[in-house]
């Protein structure tokens, strides 16, 4: 798309801040942090300038490309970065957002804009971080290009050669020297922000290419395009549900220069997952906006079922805001000018006149739905009832846990080993598939400050099971009394009464140690989601081998080239050895497992995060729904990371 209106942009509004040694300096202070999240924080700074360029009218194609080298290279088809002089610093207007600090130079107080919103620290934050960064600018039919290394400019701006095409192309490789846990770039990572994107801006295409895979790979190249936006997005998250409706409800709208687009579905699942987007921002947090929309689904459900006498007629029970949620999925986002971000991590918008635009918007439209489709509002109400009985079924049995754990004394469950020591923030504990493994690592432990429960077998799939059946789960009983917390949303679940700073997930390196664990997974994503979301959830690694030497040397190593290298060490020393696979926890003794799983000084452990919300919330419904066929496929693609990355 080339757009000449875009000439009239003067580089005197660009403004000068601080210089990039800053950014070398305290990295995380500019991009969170330098492990893996930081690492593709760089890509998402970048294309969040590509995707301003697409909100402005400007720019409809994304091309990302991570090289074999390790390398990414973004370009967009937008008005390019301004190249004319900057006039006090007297420098092109291109190097001076390359090199200068919250340079962002649009100050247009009518675009709704993602850079300089809550990512916004800059491309000049890339490039500070980059070995090697370069910028490909077409425009006034001119092709300029600057490159530099470490933010330092290596080769000042020139021209080489003309072009009738518009755009960016900007290419930049992270310093092995900042990132120093990894450089390498996750297809999925990527992928996950770039499907996102396409789905939350119908307008625009975007194509991955990952030059390290072959080129007949299924994902050397992808190529995200959703016409139907938002409600492609709805579709997309339930394809592995069961809806109650044909396709999703889409509402749009824009009261006040607030445009708001939803889209929504209900299935016969029992969570809820909503998810929200501020100028294509995830807002985790929620805000004004899902308050808007929440008000509005309530009193339009309320108003339509006593208009219709649908809810009085065969309930008892007092139905709540959160029932009209159950089972729903829906995507809601919005542009705001100028967001104001609050919260723990500023993703929780503050904005108070985007409450009524939402409200108003969908009350409307979700009204003229209703009335136009009486036997889907059927459906979905008589699935209301059905959740408000649950939640008081719900209720009752959190009652039990609680008289339960009362009655005997201290309250905590009887299979549970705890630790000694009674401060959370250093004490930890393991949940361990089986009563042997449970035993050994009971013997094993250290036991001032690691406590053990054992779970027997299969805990329940909550993605398939009412929320008072998942109480009455005596493995999930044990957990949530072990925990301390309790369970469910908001008010329900208490994170400053954690027992335990660190969870630590044991299972078996087999199928069913993974089924377990994904398991365990959904159940704390679904329902102690803050444990998540506070990095308290990790997974221990125990190792798949053990190779004993004729001396009795012990060697264990987590993966097959590991193992390699101990066999052909050994073979060099002339030495014999004997090498045992682990089948299970159960086959280490308790000093083997101390040493491998559980010593805090020889460990590792994976902490769970999740970068992408709407991305678990697929997979978790993929792992754990019926259709075998989009599981298998899902595993089939993801077989190749060893660990699990949600
Ligand atoms: C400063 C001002 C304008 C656009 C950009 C920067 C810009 C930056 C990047 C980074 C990647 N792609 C980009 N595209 C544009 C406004 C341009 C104008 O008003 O003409």
């Amino acid at each position: 798309m080339s757009n000449k209106k875009g000439s009239d942009y003067k580089a005197s509004n660009i403004q000068v801040l601080e210089g990039l040694e800053a950014v070398r300096k305290r990295p995380s202070m500019y991009i969170g942090d330098t492990g893996q999240r930081g690492l593709h924080h760089l890509i998402n700074e970048v294309v969040d300038n590509s995707i301003d360029e697409a909100l402005a009218g400007h720019c409809d194609f994304i091309k990302v490309i991570i090289h074999e080298d390790g390398s990414i290279t973004i370009s967009d088809n937008g008005r390019g970065i301004p190249v004319d002089e900057h006039p006090k610093l007297k420098l092109p207007a291109v190097e001076v957002v390359l090199t200068k600090l919250h340079a962002g130079g649009k100050f247009d107080k009518d675009s709704y804009k993602v850079s300089g919103g809550l990512h916004g620290v800059g491309v000049s934050c890339v490039n500070a971080l980059s070995i090697f960064f370069s910028a490909e600018v077409h425009r006034d039919g001119n092709i300029y290009v600057m490159e530099f290394e470490r933010g330092v400019t290596q080769t000042p701006l020139k021209t080489i050669g003309t072009t009738k095409k518009t755009g960016t192309t900007i290419r930049f490789k992270p310093d092995s020297e900042i990132f120093t846990q990894t450089t390498e770039f996750k297809f999925d990572i990527i992928a996950d922000r770039m499907r996102e994107l396409a789905f939350l801006n119908p307008e625009i295409t975007v194509e991955i290419t990952d030059e390290r895979e072959e080129k007949d790979s299924e994902t050397y190249q992808v190529t995200y395009h959703y016409a139907g936006g938002v409600k492609d997005f709805v579709t997309y998250l339930d394809e592995s549900r069961d809806s109650l409706m044909k396709e999703p409800i889409y509402i749009s709208g824009e009261i006040e220069n607030v445009p708001v687009e939803v889209a929504m579905q209900y299935n016969n699942g029992y969570t809820e997952n909503v998810h929200s987007y501020v100028n294509n921002i995830n807002t985790r947090e929620g805000g004004t906006h899902i308050s808007g929309f929440r008000r509005a689904l309530t009193r339009c459900f309320k108003n339509y079922a006593d208009k219709n006498k649908i809810i009085k007629a065969n309930s008892k029970v007092q139905i709540s805001g959160e029932d009209f949620r159950e089972g729903l999925t829906c995507v809601l986002s919005v542009k705001v000018a100028e967001p104001q971000f609050e919260g723990q991590t500023k993703t929780k918008l503050g904005n108070s006149e985007v409450q009524s635009a939402v409200e108003v918007i969908i009350y409307d439209k979700l009204n003229e739905f209703l009335e136009q489709n009486p036997k889907t509002a059927k459906k979905i109400l008589e699935k209301v009832v059905v959740a408000a009985e649950a939640r008081e079924a719900a209720r009752k049995a959190r009652q039990l846990i609680q008289r339960k754990s009362v009655m005997s004394g201290g309250g905590l469950p009887g299979k549970l080993a705890d630790c000694s020591i009674k401060d959370p923030a250093h004490s930890e504990v393991y949940l361990v598939e089986g009563d042997s493994a449970g035993g050994s690592a009971k013997m094993g432990r250290n036991r001032s400050f690691q406590a053990i429960l054992p779970l027997r077998g299969k805990i329940l799939n909550v993605e398939k099971a009412k929320i008072n059946k998942i109480l009455e789960n005596k493995e999930i009983q044990a957990m949530i009394t072990a925990l301390g917390t309790g369970v469910g949303h908001e008010e329900e679940f208490e994170l400053e009464k954690l027992r335990y700073h660190k969870i630590i997930i044991m299972t078996d390196a087999d199928v069913d140690g993974s089924h377990i664990r994904t398991l365990l997974l959904t159940f704390f994503y679904r329902y102690m989601h803050p444990l998540v979301d506070n990095g308290h959830i990790f997974i221990a690694t125990p190792p798949l081998y053990r190779i004993t030497s004729t001396r009795g040397e012990i060697q264990y190593a987590w993966d097959d080239d590991t193992r390699d290298k101990i066999i052909r060490d050994l073979k060099k020393a002339k030495k014999k050895f004997d090498v045992s696979r682990y089948k299970g926890l159960g086959e280490m003794n308790p000093e083997q497992l101390w040493e491998t799983t559980m010593d805090p000084e020889t460990r590792t452990l994976q902490q769970v995060t999740v970068e992408n919300a709407a991305a678990a919330d697929k997979m978790f419904s993929t792992l754990m729904g019926d259709d075998v066929e989009p599981r298998r496929e899902f595993i089939e693609r993801n077989s190749k990371y060893a660990k699990l990355d949600i």
